[in-house]
């Protein structure tokens, strides 16, 4: 049987992006005086790169912006940017999904491993967890792989690979889930055959390459959840 459940953050265990990672964005944007703003449907083109700092680079290059220094400059606005969403999170106001709480007690109660691979920054995924409502959930995890830990963002298969060698598993030894085509397609590239997709309002419309399972939340005994695609 399986022996981990690796989980995708940003999307899958929470809505953190229309709320939590674009309202940080437009934070820092104010705080280091740009005029920029990204506006939900521009966010959700922007979506199609994974990762806060590449993101921004996207974002330059659409809107034919070039700077000296950028690299500096990227990752400075970047560093506000995440100090404005840790404290949203430091203010709880970024809930789990509908079933995640749940599917985290039975995989613990069973014994399954967990572990999350994520493009997000390591602290992101420790604060969302740890005011998510169940004190110190953060240390129910095993492994997270995060961020620039790898030198390739999802949709290239490294965080997966990265998760399953600290794991010292291989990739058939767990299920994935994910919430997005980047992150399908980097959890199948990492050769993780098990995995279920969880849309969300971003990602609806995606494609989710060979995924055998696109359900519409991980549901719980009163919100059941609907399978979208897959048997
Ligand atoms: C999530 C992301 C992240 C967040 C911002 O992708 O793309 O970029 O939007 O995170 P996934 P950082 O769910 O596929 O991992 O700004 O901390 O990079
Ligand atoms: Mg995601």
């Amino acid at each position: 049987g399986f022996k981990a459940l690796i989980f995708d953050v940003d999307g899958t265990l929470a809505d953190t992006e229309g709320d939590g990672h674009r309202v940080a964005f437009n934070a820092a944007f104010v705080e280091v005086g740009l005029d920029w703003h990204w506006d939900p449907v521009l966010y959700g083109e922007l979506l199609a790169v994974a990762g806060g700092k590449e993101r921004i680079r996207y974002y330059m290059d659409r809107a034919g912006i070039s700077l000296d220094a950028a690299e500096t400059f990227v990752a400075d606005l970047h560093a506000a940017k995440t100090r404005h969403y840790l404290s949203m999170l430091r203010e709880g106001r970024i809930p789990l999904r509908v079933g995640v709480m749940r599917l985290l007690r039975e995989a613990r109660e069973a014994g399954i491993r967990l572990a999350v691979a994520t493009t997000t920054t390591p602290e992101n995924v420790v604060e969302l967890l740890d005011h998510a409502g169940e004190p110190g959930l953060s240390s129910w995890f095993e492994v997270i792989a995060a961020g620039d830990q790898v030198p390739n963002k999802k949709p290239a298969p490294d965080i997966f690979v990265s998760a399953l060698s600290e794991l010292g598993l291989g990739p058939e030894d767990a299920v994935a889930i994910e919430d997005s085509d980047n992150g399908a397609q980097s959890a199948l590239a990492a050769g993780i055959r098990a995995l279920l997709v969880t849309v969300n309002d971003y990602t609806i419309g995606q494609d989710f390459g060979a995924a055998p399972l696109v359900v519409d939340a991980l549901g719980g005994p009163e919100q059941p959840a609907r399978a979208l695609v897959g048997e």
